[in-house]
């Protein structure tokens, strides 16, 4: 049967397929791809961030009881750095979601931050677009909040979750550079911890500081591994997704399919290029910018005006 349609019918295992063909990102990923935009579903995709160890994985087990329980379809994405450790890492959250593996309304992809042709950030946007047509209610894409890529892939998330426990007041500069301002939602997780009440105030406190024009997210307490605090975070996140905020997320979405677009067609740009370009020029190039005899944007202009050279032949300037 066709892939795309058994994608449209849920089936796990055309999901499975569907998104290893846009990891390895080849010409039959592109045909999907097209297909699966085509679908005009949506679901609600809500970014888990935060560091290592924060509970972000046991939450997102609570947060898929919940939404099971509400009879809603689910697909996981767990992005996680491609570490030596990433192996366990990636095990950890099996393991930690696994009494969900053989519910059929819930789907858990990991995905390795490195080995994807064309980026994390696209594979990931292409991973959540694949659960949208498959008809999923949720996405809940789980994110190990250091590098850039996982930034980038928290972005594509209709909502944002970042998850800190108690004792993070103490490196609570590391959260002001990047991850923080990006925020919708605030989780205390491990509200059982010491220190709990001490962490919320300096957490309250930074941000009444950092948010003072549009006003602080909201931050709730939970306890992940007790399902503490859950019924509160999804009431939230009704909250902030209801009808009310229904323009921006559509100014969200349409911001991502900006960068979508931007991103698709740098891409063919430099596949054009490749094709018209022998690998030893290209390579040639790359040594003569390291030697600056030219520099990389003279290059880009010159490589794209052949471009534009190629497809008008005869009529030179
Ligand atoms: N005390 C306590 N431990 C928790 C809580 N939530 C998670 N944990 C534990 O923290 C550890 C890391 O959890 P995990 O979900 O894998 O974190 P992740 O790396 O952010 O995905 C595990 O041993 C969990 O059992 C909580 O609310 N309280
Ligand atoms: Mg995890």
């Amino acid at each position: 049967m066709n892939l795309l349609k058994e994608i449209r019918q849920g089936r796990p295992r055309a999901i499975a397929k569907a998104i290893s063909l846009v990891e390895n990102n080849g010409a039959r990923a592109q045909r999907l791809m097209k297909g699966v935009f085509a679908c005009r579903r949506e679901a609600l995709v809500v970014g888990i961030t935060g560091a290592p160890g924060t509970g972000k994985s046991t939450l997102v087990d609570q947060m898929i009881g919940y939404l099971r329980a509400a009879g809603k379809s689910i697909g996981i994405v767990a992005v996680d750095p491609s570490s030596p450790f990433s192996g366990g890492a990636i095990l950890g959250d099996r393991i930690r979601m696994m009494r969900h593996s053989v519910d059929e309304g819930v789907f858990i992809r990991s995905m390795a931050t490195r080995g994807h042709l064309g980026g994390l950030a696209k594979a990931t946007g292409e991973a959540i677009a694949i659960y949208e047509a498959a008809g999923k209610d949720y996405v809940l894409a789980e994110t190990v909040g250091v590098g850039q890529d996982e930034v980038e892939v928290v972005k594509l998330a209709d909502l944002i979750l970042v998850v800190v426990t108690p004792g993070a007041g103490d490196d609570i500069q590391t959260f002001k550079a990047g991850i923080m301002e990006i925020a919708d939602i605030f989780v205390l997780n491990k509200a059982d911890s010491p220190g709990a009440e001490k962490t919320e105030r300096q957490l309250r406190a930074m941000l009444e500081l950092s948010f003072q024009d549009k006003g602080p997210p909201p931050l709730v307490k939970t306890v992940a591994t007790k399902g503490k605090g859950v019924d509160a975070l999804m009431t939230e996140i009704g909250r902030l997704t209801g009808a009310r905020n229904r323009r921006a997320q559509e100014e969200r979405r349409k911001r991502l399919l900006f960068w979508m677009l931007r991103d698709v067609t740098r891409e063919k740009i430099f596949q054009l290029i490749s094709r018209h370009v022998e690998e030893i020029e290209l390579k040639e190039l790359v040594d003569r910018i390291y030697r600056r005899e030219t520099d990389p944007y003279t290059v880009a202009d010159e490589l794209i005006g052949r471009l534009s050279l190629k497809k008008k032949p005869g009529k030179r300037g």
